[in-house]
């Protein structure tokens, strides 16, 4: 505050803007989208990464993939890599805890990281209360970690500034317009940690199917990111390169996860709505009309821009690590 009133007290208006402080809740390393998240986190200078934080399934070895991730960019001092609560996970998808996805042999063997020390629901309740309406709290996995948070402090998440979260299907499924809703993974796989979030009275806007998977990341591009030949790109290459082995990989991943990022870097690519969200038993999200709003929904995305913007970020950065000294 002091540093703030001190620039505009100087006449600095640009250094007097602090950076957007932010808590980013992931499974990296199940679908690919997430890495492609966490890149453009990375690269967002309007960002202050108060932790990485790692949910669902086997959040260690998900870890360990941030963790070497951080440190080829030189960041591992800087960001914390928070691990959440291993869970058992839906068979056969994305990884449980007995299984891991081809992404996760990124990270095998690699040591150089350390995991933050307090776990992850106290890792979340002490940011949002030492900073309380200061903090953008991202969510682009199953909720579990958010459900423990709410068990331990019920009133922490209503201290986010916001809670941006992949989540939910509301007037389409994975097929994109015209297809019906579908249970989407994000809430499936922990219907009782989504419906909990939808309870929560935090200031929860969602990221479903709706604004998401349309977006794609199509051959050109990926080859851009081939040719840019830095560490932040080479990591994402070589994680698409593991992640096409899955049986559901497609050859244009959906980047799914970068849309709440997008949501918040550059509002005027979509349109919301105020919206009241029920979980069904299946994980469907159920849109109750005229019934009080429990959360803001996306609606329509300029998808082509939001691909725009991000490939931008992925190629002018220049994240890598100082030599030794
Ligand atoms: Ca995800």
């Amino acid at each position: 505050m002091l540093a703030t009133l001190l620039c505009l007290a100087l006449g600095f208006p640009a250094l007097a803007a602090s950076k957007q402080k932010v808590l980013f809740d992931c499974d990296l390393a199940g679908d690919v989208d997430d890495a492609y998240a966490v890149a453009l986190l990375l690269t967002s200078p309007e960002f202050e990464v108060l932790g990485l934080v790692m949910d669902h399934g086997h959040t260690w070895g998900r870890a360990r993939v941030a963790g070497r991730l951080l440190y080829e960019l030189g960041l591992e001092e800087k960001i914390p890599i928070v691990v959440g609560r291993p869970t058992p996970g839906i068979v056969g998808q994305h990884t449980g805890i007995a299984g891991e996805s081809h992404q996760f042999i990124w990270g095998h063997g690699f040591e150089r990281w350390k995991p933050a020390s307090t776990n992850a629901a106290a890792f979340i309740i002490q940011s949002l209360r030492q900073h309380p309406n200061e903090v953008i709290l991202f969510t682009v996995g199953p909720v579990c970690n958010l459900e423990d948070v709410m068990k331990q402090d019920p009133e922490a998440l209503k201290l986010a500034k916001r809670v941006v979260s992949m989540f939910g299907s509301f007037t389409m499924g994975y097929g994109g317009p015209g297809t019906k809703p579908e249970p989407e993974w994000n809430v499936r796989a922990d219907v009782q940690a989504a419906r909990a979030l939808m309870a929560s009275g935090a200031k929860l806007e969602l990221a479903g199917l709706d604004t998401t998977t349309m977006v794609k990341l199509g051959e050109a591009d990926r080859m851009r990111l081939l040719y840019r030949k830095s560490p932040l790109t080479d990591a994402l290459c070589g994680l698409y390169i593991l992640w096409r082995y899955e049986s559901y990989a497609r050859p244009d991943p959906t980047l799914f996860d970068v849309v709440p990022l997008g949501m918040v870097l550059w509002p005027e690519l979509f349109t919301s709505r105020p919206a009241h969200v029920r979980v069904t038993d299946a994980g469907l999200t159920e849109l109750v009309e005229g019934a009080p709003p429990n959360c803001q929904i996306g609606v329509t995305v300029d998808k082509d821009e939001l691909v725009k913007r991000i490939m931008d970020r992925y190629l002018r950065q220049n994240l890598m690590r100082q030599p030794e000294p």
